[in-house]
Protein backbone atom coordinates (compact mmCIF):
# COMPACT_ATOMS: atom_id res chain seq x y z
CA UNK A 1 0.00 0.00 0.00
CA UNK A 2 1.74 3.02 -1.16
CA UNK A 3 1.49 6.73 -0.36
CA UNK A 4 -0.23 8.85 -2.71
CA UNK A 5 -0.20 12.82 -2.81
CA UNK A 6 -3.09 14.12 -1.89
CA UNK A 7 -5.09 16.46 -4.37
CA UNK A 8 -5.02 20.13 -3.56
CA UNK A 9 -8.47 21.45 -2.23
CA UNK A 10 -8.53 24.13 -3.92
CA UNK A 11 -6.87 26.15 -6.64
CA UNK A 12 -2.93 27.08 -7.17
CA UNK A 13 -4.11 30.44 -6.74
CA UNK A 14 -7.02 30.43 -4.19
CA UNK A 15 -4.44 31.57 -1.74
CA UNK A 16 -3.10 34.82 -4.22
CA UNK A 17 -1.79 37.36 -2.97
CA UNK A 18 -0.39 35.92 0.00
CA UNK A 19 0.94 32.65 -1.38
CA UNK A 20 1.08 32.57 -4.99
CA UNK A 21 0.25 30.22 -7.67
CA UNK A 22 3.51 29.01 -9.13
CA UNK A 23 4.71 28.72 -5.20
CA UNK A 24 1.70 26.88 -4.96
CA UNK A 25 2.12 24.06 -8.02
CA UNK A 26 6.06 23.47 -7.35
CA UNK A 27 5.58 23.01 -3.60
CA UNK A 28 2.68 20.86 -4.17
CA UNK A 29 3.30 18.82 -7.37
CA UNK A 30 7.21 18.75 -7.00
CA UNK A 31 7.94 19.07 -3.49
CA UNK A 32 5.75 17.38 -1.91
CA UNK A 33 5.42 14.67 -4.85
CA UNK A 34 8.95 14.18 -4.21
CA UNK A 35 8.69 13.74 -0.60
CA UNK A 36 5.84 11.14 -1.72
CA UNK A 37 7.92 9.24 -4.22
CA UNK A 38 10.82 9.38 -2.12
CA UNK A 39 9.23 7.55 0.72
CA UNK A 40 7.54 4.87 -0.93
CA UNK A 41 11.22 3.82 -2.34
CA UNK A 42 12.41 4.17 1.21
CA UNK A 43 9.67 1.52 2.85
CA UNK A 44 9.12 -0.36 -0.26
CA UNK A 45 9.30 -3.63 1.64
CA UNK A 46 9.77 -2.63 4.49
CA UNK A 47 6.86 -2.88 7.69
CA UNK A 48 6.69 -0.12 7.23
CA UNK A 49 4.33 -0.67 4.57
CA UNK A 50 1.53 -1.19 6.39
CA UNK A 51 1.68 1.74 8.54
CA UNK A 52 0.08 4.92 8.79
CA UNK A 53 1.98 7.99 8.20
CA UNK A 54 1.00 8.88 12.19
CA UNK A 55 2.54 6.27 13.36
CA UNK A 56 5.95 5.70 10.77
CA UNK A 57 6.45 9.31 12.52
CA UNK A 58 5.85 8.05 16.08
CA UNK A 59 8.33 5.61 15.63
CA UNK A 60 10.87 7.29 13.33
CA UNK A 61 13.73 6.82 15.34
CA UNK A 62 13.56 2.85 14.09
CA UNK A 63 13.86 3.87 10.44
CA UNK A 64 17.10 4.86 8.19
CA UNK A 65 17.12 9.09 7.86
CA UNK A 66 15.25 8.73 4.20
CA UNK A 67 12.01 7.85 6.04
CA UNK A 68 12.31 10.54 8.94
CA UNK A 69 12.92 13.49 5.62
CA UNK A 70 10.36 12.09 3.09
CA UNK A 71 8.20 10.41 5.63
CA UNK A 72 8.19 13.94 7.42
CA UNK A 73 8.04 15.77 4.74
CA UNK A 74 4.75 13.92 3.34
CA UNK A 75 3.32 14.34 6.92
CA UNK A 76 4.19 17.89 6.94
CA UNK A 77 2.91 18.77 3.83
CA UNK A 78 -0.30 17.11 3.98
CA UNK A 79 -1.49 18.86 6.93
CA UNK A 80 0.18 22.51 5.49
CA UNK A 81 -2.62 21.82 2.05
CA UNK A 82 -5.13 21.27 4.91
CA UNK A 83 -5.54 23.90 7.66
CA UNK A 84 -4.69 26.83 4.37
CA UNK A 85 -7.79 28.25 2.66
CA UNK A 86 -8.76 31.52 0.87
CA UNK A 87 -11.59 32.55 3.28
CA UNK A 88 -10.65 30.77 6.62
CA UNK A 89 -12.11 33.22 9.57
CA UNK A 90 -10.84 33.01 12.84
CA UNK A 91 -10.81 30.64 15.79
CA UNK A 92 -14.05 29.46 17.50
CA UNK A 93 -15.18 27.65 19.77
CA UNK A 94 -13.15 25.15 22.09
CA UNK A 95 -9.80 26.76 19.82
CA UNK A 96 -10.57 30.13 20.58
CA UNK A 97 -10.72 29.51 24.46
CA UNK A 98 -8.03 27.77 24.67
CA UNK A 99 -5.85 30.44 22.74
CA UNK A 100 -7.33 33.21 25.07
CA UNK A 101 -6.48 31.20 28.25
CA UNK A 102 -3.39 28.95 27.84
CA UNK A 103 -1.28 31.53 24.69
CA UNK A 104 -2.95 34.89 26.10
CA UNK A 105 -4.58 35.20 22.97
CA UNK A 106 -4.10 35.15 19.13
CA UNK A 107 -2.39 38.01 18.26
CA UNK A 108 0.70 36.21 20.86
CA UNK A 109 -0.42 33.19 19.62
CA UNK A 110 0.83 34.71 15.76
CA UNK A 111 4.68 36.27 17.80
CA UNK A 112 5.27 33.38 18.94
CA UNK A 113 4.98 30.83 16.17
CA UNK A 114 6.38 33.84 13.59
CA UNK A 115 9.10 34.33 16.26
CA UNK A 116 9.71 30.29 15.92
CA UNK A 117 9.74 30.47 12.33
CA UNK A 118 12.03 33.30 11.59
CA UNK A 119 14.49 32.26 14.42
CA UNK A 120 14.97 28.58 12.66
CA UNK A 121 17.87 28.28 11.35
CA UNK A 122 17.97 26.81 7.87
CA UNK A 123 14.71 24.67 7.09
CA UNK A 124 12.21 23.54 9.45
CA UNK A 125 8.83 24.02 11.01
CA UNK A 126 6.57 26.01 13.17
CA UNK A 127 4.08 24.47 14.96
CA UNK A 128 1.00 25.01 16.73
CA UNK A 129 0.53 21.84 19.15
CA UNK A 130 -1.45 20.00 21.60
CA UNK A 131 0.92 18.37 24.25
CA UNK A 132 0.90 15.71 26.35
CA UNK A 133 -0.99 17.92 29.05
CA UNK A 134 -3.36 18.70 26.62
CA UNK A 135 -2.54 22.30 26.47
CA UNK A 136 -1.56 24.12 23.35
CA UNK A 137 1.83 25.26 22.81
CA UNK A 138 4.53 26.25 20.23
CA UNK A 139 7.65 24.92 19.05
CA UNK A 140 10.11 24.49 16.27
CA UNK A 141 11.41 21.70 14.13
CA UNK A 142 13.94 21.36 11.96
CA UNK A 143 14.19 19.89 8.41
CA UNK A 144 11.01 17.74 7.59
CA UNK A 145 10.94 16.55 11.45
CA UNK A 146 7.74 17.02 13.12
CA UNK A 147 6.30 17.09 16.88
CA UNK A 148 4.75 13.61 16.61
CA UNK A 149 8.52 12.17 16.11
CA UNK A 150 9.98 10.21 18.92
CA UNK A 151 12.91 12.09 18.27
CA UNK A 152 11.58 15.79 18.62
CA UNK A 153 12.40 17.83 20.85
CA UNK A 154 9.15 19.35 22.10
CA UNK A 155 6.29 16.09 21.75
CA UNK A 156 3.06 16.84 20.79
CA UNK A 157 0.01 16.69 18.18
CA UNK A 158 0.52 19.30 15.66
CA UNK A 159 -3.06 21.35 14.73
CA UNK A 160 -1.42 23.97 12.68
CA UNK A 161 2.26 23.88 11.16
CA UNK A 162 4.04 26.57 9.33
CA UNK A 163 6.75 25.34 6.36
CA UNK A 164 9.43 28.06 6.43
CA UNK A 165 11.18 26.21 3.95
CA UNK A 166 12.32 28.76 1.49
CA UNK A 167 10.52 26.75 -1.31
CA UNK A 168 7.80 27.97 0.71
CA UNK A 169 8.06 31.58 0.12
CA UNK A 170 10.97 32.26 -1.88
CA UNK A 171 9.54 33.07 -5.68
CA UNK A 172 7.61 35.95 -3.96
CA UNK A 173 9.45 36.88 -0.65
CA UNK A 174 12.77 36.04 -1.37
CA UNK A 175 14.94 36.51 1.63
CA UNK A 176 11.86 37.97 3.25
CA UNK A 177 10.85 35.23 5.46
CA UNK A 178 9.05 37.49 8.26
CA UNK A 179 7.06 39.11 5.78
CA UNK A 180 5.76 35.68 4.30
CA UNK A 181 5.06 34.83 8.33
CA UNK A 182 2.99 37.86 8.30
CA UNK A 183 1.07 37.49 5.14
CA UNK A 184 -0.16 33.89 6.10
CA UNK A 185 -2.03 34.71 9.19
CA UNK A 186 -4.42 35.72 6.09
CA UNK A 187 -5.38 32.43 5.09
CA UNK A 188 -5.22 30.28 7.80
CA UNK A 189 -7.91 27.46 7.55
CA UNK A 190 -9.38 27.80 11.74
CA UNK A 191 -12.00 25.77 11.29
CA UNK A 192 -9.69 22.56 10.05
CA UNK A 193 -7.48 24.00 13.04
CA UNK A 194 -10.08 23.65 15.62
CA UNK A 195 -11.50 20.31 14.44
CA UNK A 196 -7.50 18.97 14.75
CA UNK A 197 -7.76 20.58 18.19
CA UNK A 198 -10.83 19.18 19.47
CA UNK A 199 -9.24 15.60 17.70
CA UNK A 200 -6.36 16.15 19.57
CA UNK A 201 -8.23 16.58 23.36
MN1 LIG B 1 7.63 22.58 1.90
Amino acid sequence: MAFTLPALPYAFSALEPHIDAMTMEIHHGKHHNAYVTNLNNAIAGTNAETMSIEDICRNISQFPMAVRNNGGGHYNHSLFWSILSANGGSPSGKLAAAITTELGGLDTLKEKMNAAGATRFGSGWAWLIVGADKKLAICSTPNQDNPLMDIAEVKGTPVLGIDVWEHAYYLKYQNRRPDYLGAIWNVINWAEVGKRYEAAL
